[in-house]
């Protein structure tokens, strides 16, 4: 019985010192010191020894289960060990590693115009405004002089949401709510940038949602030179101090006169080019004097104050400025467009 038990614990503890893992050494656990395992087995035997060996086989069993616990402690004790350093290994940072480079963007051109824009005008004493994007067809038509049948109310003009919900095909319904809500009569200058949608193929130079910036100002004694001072400043400060600008008459609902905007080619400079088609001329905007309706739609007296307006396409002055010559190019987001306005100043 006891060489047994000895030869038990000598095959016990050869296997564990072979073990790895906490999986293998509870399976160990069950076959050795189990409620039915190798050692309970032998011990149950005891029962069948002479009464006067039973405290000597006793005794060579105890230790023979304090060698197989200790050994199994140990053994447990080494394999979390392992797992400790394991997992601490797989965490580990190296912090010699050279760090990853974010590579800097480049601002948007679009944004770029607008930012230049906003700069400009508010050097001017304008302030910068915006409103909603889907519009009422109140502000975006009615309170601007849009006659009830004027084809830009047309469904295949403009995206309508329901009856009277649209998506604003201009910005001028932000200088309507501006005008509506301003006392009546108090002067102002603002700009207003923003997305506008229309109901057009797309193509090189045509989208249904494009950017505008419209301007607007009002006060007493507002005329038509006011309007040509501050474009030709605008131009100036926008293409260069020798700027010069030219009108040509046009027609807008919500101005009377209205005109285009003109500006010396900013390519050829006005030697002829195929830019300007050989006219030595580029339209940049169009403008006029707010229309007398259109004031006293929005709470304000045109027998007081008058005002003038104008809009432009930030597209259009964008594809000008940097010789883009497809619109699509702004909406896309091709990196290798978008990189060749990585470290531009404008
Ligand atoms: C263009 C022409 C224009 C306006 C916009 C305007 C707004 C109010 C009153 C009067 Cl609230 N006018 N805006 C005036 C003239 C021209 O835009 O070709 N834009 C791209």
């Amino acid at each position: 019985m006891e060489e047994r038990l000895q030869d038990l614990q000598r095959r016990a503890l050869a296997e564990l010192a072979r073990l790895d893992g906490a999986g293998p050494l509870e399976d160990w656990r069950i076959t050795f010191l189990g409620k039915k395992g190798e050692l309970a087995e032998v011990l149950r035997g005891m029962g069948a020894l002479p009464a006067d060996r039973r405290p000597a086989v006793g005794m060579v069993a105890n230790r023979v289960r304090d060698a197989l616990e200790a050994g199994y402690a140990a053994q447990r004790e080494l394999a979390a060990r392992a797992a400790d350093e394991a997992r601490e290994r797989a965490e580990a940072v190296d912090v010699t590693l050279p760090g990853r480079r974010n590579p800097p963007g480049a601002e948007h051109p679009l944004q770029r115009v607008i930012r230049r824009l906003e700069d400009i005008f508010v050097g001017l004493g304008f302030t910068v405004a915006d409103g909603p994007e889907v519009e009422l067809d109140h502000y975006n038509f009615t309170a601007l002089n849009f006659p009830p049948e004027h084809p830009a109310r047309d469904m295949q003009d403009t995206f309508f949401l329901t009856g009277d919900l649209l998506l604003r095909t201009h910005t001028s319904p932000v200088q309507a709510r501006t005008l509506e809500r301003s006392a009546p009569n108090s002067p102002l200058r603002i700009i207003v940038p923003g997305r506008v949608y229309r109901r057009d193929d797309d193509d090189a130079t045509h989208s249904h949602a494009f950017t505008q910036c419209e301007g607007l100002v009002v006060g007493r004694g507002v005329r038509m030179s006011d309007l040509k001072g501050t474009l030709l400043a605008f131009a100036r400060a926008m293409y260069g101090g020798d700027q010069q600008v030219r009108l040509r008459p046009s027609f807008f609902p919500f101005t009377e006169p209205s005109a285009e905007l003109d500006v010396r080619c900013i390519h050829c400079g006005g030697a002829g080019c195929a830019t300007c088609k050989q006219t030595g001329w580029i339209e940049i905007l169009g403008c006029g004097m707010v229309h007398p309706n259109v004031l006293r739609m929005n709470g304000y007296d045109p027998a007081q104050v008058s005002g003038f307006a104008f809009g432009m396409g930030v597209e259009r002055i964008a594809m000008l400025l940097y010789r883009v010559e497809d619109i699509r190019d702004f909406y896309v987001n091709d990196l290798r467009f978008l990189r060749q306005f990585a470290g531009v100043v404008l």
